[in-house]
């Protein structure tokens, strides 16, 4: 299915329809100040003011529409990417969606270490990446594809052990299994395809990225204001975790600053409170919506 000319000029990104990408993916879009209606009808929706189109697919096909051209971008799965061992460039992680496909087995059972695996069978929505990984391991081992409730399947005696996703663990414990190893860490992925863009294309991907990384880099500080008293402005912008120099405005009350800046969002609580201990007062902490440094 390769788009053999690429003549239109709006940007085409593929998301998915229908699932856990879904409405974080939306989020971010409408972060990043991309404004679209009815996606939850329609296969394929226009943006009112930006040049892209949105596909909406189911998360397996994204790897292959984009490697084809059919979509000039992809937010997706790494682990999607990786078991279609897709032909794209990997552009950004993006912090959400995250997991790991991971290999399980019956708690407390005789299956332990790699070798243990020997002639097992395996079930797996991930055939690719799990015979990678014992291959790797010099194991051989039978698989069987399944496309669902991969974690039932010892219990009912079709497999041996698993190779699926895990998040929280709690469907493993819930089916009496052992996580034993992590075969992959995954997170959504930006992706690109490898195809050539026109020139007009390109610039518009470069435009997108500017707007993604301000998301991300917005959703990972915090703009953050406090009073102070003049003489502490020194010892106050050593606590201070920021690369940039703070803002300083003067108080009608005398010898008062307020003070402006942005930190890493991680940080806040431990700088509050030496702030706080530095004689800074109504400290004030404010989530920003983007930020283009
Ligand atoms: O219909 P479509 O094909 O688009 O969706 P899908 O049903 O194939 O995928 P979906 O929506 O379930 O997941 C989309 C993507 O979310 C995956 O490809 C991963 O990149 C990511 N993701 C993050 C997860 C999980 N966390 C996750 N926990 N995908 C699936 N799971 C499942 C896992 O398979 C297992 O059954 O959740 C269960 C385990 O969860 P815990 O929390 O109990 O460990
Ligand atoms: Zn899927």
């Amino acid at each position: 299915m390769n788009r053999t000319k690429d003549s239109s000029t709006s940007l085409r990104i593929a998301i998915q329809k229908s699932g856990r990408l879904t409405d974080k993916t939306i989020n971010l879009l409408h972060g990043i100040g991309i404004e679209f209606d009815n996606y939850k009808r329609n296969l394929m929706v226009k943006t009112r003011n930006f040049d892209v189109e949105l596909l909406l697919l189911r998360d397996d096909d994204i790897p292959e529409y984009v490697q084809d051209g059919i979509c000039d971008l992809g937010f997706v799965g790494a682990n999607e990417v990786f078991e279609k061992d897709a032909d794209v460039s990997v552009l950004r992680g993006l912090n959400y969606g995250r997991c790991r496909l991971s290999i399980a087995a019956p708690k407390n059972g005789d299956l332990q270490v790699a070798e243990d695996f020997e002639g097992k069978t395996i079930a797996t929505s991930y055939p690719f990446l799990t015979n990678k990984f014992f291959e790797d391991q010099g194991v051989n081992v039978d698989l069987v594809e399944i496309s669902g409730a991969v974690e039932i399947t010892p219990q009912l005696e079709v497999a041996d052990a698993i190779s699926d996703l895990v998040s929280t663990g709690g469907t493993l414990i819930a089916n009496g299994l052992q996580e034993l190893f992590t075969i992959l860490e995954s997170e959504t992925k930006l992706i690109q395809t490898n195809k050539e863009l026109s020139p007009g294309k390109q610039k518009l991907v470069e435009k997108f990225l500017v707007r993604i990384d301000g998301y991300q880099q917005a959703k990972k500080s915090r703009y953050i204001m406090m009073n102070a008293p003049e003489d502490k402005i020194e010892l106050i912008k050593d606590i201070i975790p920021s690369m940039k120099s703070p803002t300083i405005v003067p108080l009608a009350k005398t010898q008062m600053v307020a003070i402006h800046t942005v930190i890493p969002y991680d940080k806040f609580w431990q700088v509050m409170e030496e702030l706080k201990s530095a004689g800074a007062s109504d400290i004030v902490m404010l989530p920003i919506e983007s930020m283009i440094l």
